[in-house]
């Protein structure tokens, strides 16, 4: 059976997950697409033979289109995918959910509603093979409870619309997620820490920044943020358990050899990094509307993390360590 998908937002990755919906998942066709800019929805259409539509929301009222695809910017969100839920269409939403915790409580309350999952957030690190070699090694039990976890998220630089607060919404969130889907386990607190700044960036910015987190069980993981690191697209999360630890493993590069030094590639950009990961994220998904059962990050985890980063961002601007207090978990959302 071929999925239809329509497409909302056809910027940088919505026309990168068009094209790995076109060709790399099979089972799936984007027949609709659209966006404020309906010159670049037009030539994105017209490259792979589908229709642009004037608004998103009449991409998601189209009877043509099974399921939903949103990468539109961040604040837009919320709007299309309560409207995908009202129409009882499936939506993957790139993060964040919604820029506030409160649309996320709207959203989750649209799907109880509806009374199954519709609804699945693009947070794409859950398939990458290193991070889920090392939850098989977590899960397993072997290595002890987690105690500790040091995590670094470094690009290479950033451009001047950056401000400081997106460190924490719109690039720790990443580690936000893992950190609760790895642990299996909620945050309970936040506080960053402003280290002397690089002084690569724009002035506005507060670059490097060390956030440390606690989950409810009295794990502790420090993560640097660092977006104007200069050499390259650089991710390392290592997970310190009671008899052991377990560290994610860097990108497979050839190791060169010549004229008195060894060196290897550092990749530049998150596309290249997670490549593979958003292959098999749209590869999953596609299955699991096939299905009917949706398996993928929730709304659920979308809502925390917006807590999460909520946290962040009043611990950024005032130095304190600032507590992360959740709604009761929705049965539809597991335990
Ligand atoms: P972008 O600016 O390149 O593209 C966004 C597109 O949405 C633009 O073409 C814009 O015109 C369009 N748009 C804005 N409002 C709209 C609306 N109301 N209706 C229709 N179209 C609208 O941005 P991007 O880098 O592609 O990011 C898009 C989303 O993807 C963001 O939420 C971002 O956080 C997320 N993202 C996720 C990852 C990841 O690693 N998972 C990486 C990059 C971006
Ligand atoms: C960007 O939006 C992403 O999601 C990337 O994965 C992240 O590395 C980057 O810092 C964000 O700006």
């Amino acid at each position: 059976m071929t999925i239809h998908i329509g497409v909302i937002g056809t910027g940088m990755i919505g026309q990168d997950h068009i094209r790995r919906l076109t060709d790399v998942v099979t089972g799936a066709e984007v027949v609709a697409v659209t966006d404020v800019d309906g010159a670049r929805a037009a030539e994105v259409a017209s490259g792979i033979g589908a229709r642009a539509l004037p608004t998103g929301q009449d991409v998601i009222a189209d009877p043509l289109v099974d399921a939903v695809v949103v990468t539109s910017w961040g604040p837009t969100h919320a709007e299309y995918v309560l409207a995908a839920i009202a129409a009882g269409k499936y939506v993957f939403c790139e993060k964040p959910l919604a820029t506030t915790a409160e649309d996320c409580l709207r959203v989750i309350e649209a799907e109880q509603s509806f009374g199954r999952r519709l609804v699945q957030v693009g947070f794409m690190r859950r398939y990458d093979a290193g991070y889920r070699a090392m939850k098989e090694v977590l899960d397993s039990g072997g290595l002890g409870h987690p105690l500790m976890m040091h995590c670094a998220h470094r690009n290479p630089t950033v451009p001047e619309a950056y401000h400081s607060a997106m460190a924490v919404q719109d690039t720790a969130v990443h580690e936000i997620d893992t950190i609760r889907w790895l642990l299996g386990e909620e945050i309970v607190s936040a506080q960053v820490i402003r280290p002397r700044r690089t002084a690569n960036r724009f002035e506005h910015l507060v670059d490097p920044q060390f956030m440390l987190f606690e989950t409810a069980s009295g794990v502790r993981v420090d993560l640097e943020v660092f977006v104007n690191c200069q050499f390259g697209y650089d991710i390392q999360c290592e997970t310190v358990c009671e008899s052991g630890t377990v560290r994610l493993p860097d990108p497979a590069d050839v190791l060169v050899k010549t004229a008195a030094v060894q060196r290897t590639g550092v990749l530049q950009d998150w596309k290249d990094r997670f490549g593979a990961a958003f292959d098999r994220e749209f590869v999953e998904w596609i299955a699991s509307i096939d299905d009917g059962r949706l398996a993928g990050p929730s709304a659920w985890d979308g809502y925390a993390a917006a807590v999460a980063t909520d946290a962040g961002t009043e611990a950024l601007e005032t130095g304190r360590v600032v507590s992360v207090r959740l709604k009761d978990r929705p049965d539809l959302y597991g335990s």
